[in-house]
């Protein structure tokens, strides 16, 4: 296996087994059989970016029936709309500025600057979710975005001031075309802005569960500027983001193009200082997370033994790597609730957990609930007074397993 990004020398350094597509509910009943690939990640000992040494096909992740919404936490669609508002602020110039979104989902931030009567474009090749875009006046484009939709979208549009990807440049293995495309179709003194899951975050709190299908890439300030320069672009700006357990949204612009802001040689050096791409820093990582797996595995254990009942928090995309690293099943969590239409009434993939709509996580309430959307714990435990009251304990995995009274 050879770097995606710079075709270096890969050290692998964790191993997560055979696992299912992240996102791949199961009907129950279906016979068909799941498709599974290898889950291990390495460090490129070149360009030190992190990735997956197995690629699953875009097409079984991405399609119609993609269940995944962004508009599904109020603290996230907070987050996209002050964004959006942002850009509409200060990042777009001329009278008649152009914005592009990549892996724009059900319309959230776009939205936004469809109401401001901006021109705009999602790029977003899961038909489900682009259609609730279109619902909301967002201007959508049902496709992958790689060089060739660059160049159909320039042609059509003409050149944009912003390009815009959250959680999805990560996902997409095939860069050459991405960032030649991006750098085909933004303006010479334009922006590509992305953010994504930050490598540091995912080391320091041992959340292992950020690693599946989906996520191809764990980006850092050092890998991201090497990747940007091999395109004639340039690291202009990092950011750090509480959201979905720690993100780093990060600015590109051509080469010379814009003065780099101070925060970029800072992150770039506390990174050194850490050593978050040494190999010795994730093979210790990938000890930390067997530990936790044991810890788990033995907590869930114990209070099955014990009578008690436990229900789970949130299908989430990371989850699917918990529960099939970690061999948790049905016999150990009765069943997980989740806001999601496209999820209720289906299995968990691979561990086949029955998920059940919001109205199943009520009186009689669990005497435990494990979260696996514990990226958004202080928004649902803030929610969920019917749980306190009724004396439930929460199960959290990260940083480390523990207890939480609700
Ligand atoms: P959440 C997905 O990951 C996949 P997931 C993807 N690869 C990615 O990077 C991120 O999103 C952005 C439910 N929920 O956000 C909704 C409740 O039931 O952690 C979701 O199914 N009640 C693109 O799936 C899940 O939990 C609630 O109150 O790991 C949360 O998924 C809330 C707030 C959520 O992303
Ligand atoms: N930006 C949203 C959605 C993230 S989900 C948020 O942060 O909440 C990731 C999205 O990327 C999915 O909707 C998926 O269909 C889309 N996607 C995957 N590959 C893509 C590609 N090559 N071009 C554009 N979108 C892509
Ligand atoms: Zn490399």
């Amino acid at each position: 296996m050879a770097c995606r990004i710079c075709s270096g020398r890969l050290h692998q350094f964790a191993d997560f087994g055979s696992q299912p597509v992240s996102d791949a509910f199961v009907t129950p009943g279906d016979p068909r059989e799941e498709y599974v690939f290898r889950l291990a990640v390495g460090v490129c000992e070149d360009c030190s970016m992190v990735q997956l040494l197995e690629e699953v096909p875009r097409e079984r992740m991405f399609h119609d029936g993609y269940p995944y919404l962004s508009s599904g936490s109020a603290v996230m669609r907070e987050h996209f709309w002050s964004l959006a508002e942002r850009f509409l602020a200060t990042d777009l110039a001329g009278d008649d500025p152009f914005i592009v979104e990549l892996g724009c989902n059900d319309g959230t931030m776009l939205q936004r600057v469809a109401e401001a009567g901006v021109r705009h474009l999602g790029v977003e090749p899961s038909g489900g979710v682009a259609d609730l875009a279109a619902a909301r006046g967002v201007r959508v484009r049902k496709d992958f975005f790689e060089a060739a939709t660059a160049a159909a979208v320039l042609a059509e549009d003409g050149p944009a001031d912003v390009i815009y990807a959250a959680n999805t440049l990560c996902h997409i293995p095939y860069m050459d075309s991405i960032l030649g495309g991006v750098a085909t179709l933004l303006r010479p003194d334009g922006v590509f802005v992305f953010e994504d899951p930050y490598l540091g975050d995912i080391v320091e709190r041992a959340s292992y569960d950020q690693i599946y299908d989906e996520h191809f890439y764990f980006f850092s300030a050092r890998s991201v500027s090497g990747m940007a320069r091999r395109h004639g672009f340039e690291l202009v700006d990092v950011e750090r983001l509480p959201v979905h357990g720690g993100e780093v949204r990060y600015t590109l612009a051509r080469r010379g193009a814009r003065t780099p802001s101070p925060a970029v040689a800072e992150l770039l050096a506390a990174e050194d200082a850490a050593g978050v791409s040494d190999l010795a820093t994730l093979t210790a990582f990938a000890a930390r997370v067997a530990d936790s797996r044991d810890r788990l595995v033995a907590l869930l254990t114990r209070l099955r033994d014990e009578g008690a009942r436990v229900y789970g928090y949130g299908a989430t995309a990371k989850s699917a790597t918990v529960l099939n690293y970690c061999g948790i099943g049905p016999d150990l969590v009765s069943f997980v609730s989740d806001t999601t239409p496209a999820k209720q009434g289906r299995l968990t993939p691979g561990s086949h957990i029955p998920v059940r709509g919001p109205e199943a996580f009520a009186d009689p309430y669990p005497d435990y609930a494990l979260l696996f959307a514990w990226n958004h714990a202080e928004e649902i435990m803030a929610k969920e007074e019917g749980f306190r009251e009724a004396g439930g304990t929460w199960i959290l995995y990260v940083p480390e397993v523990r207890l939480v009274r609700a």
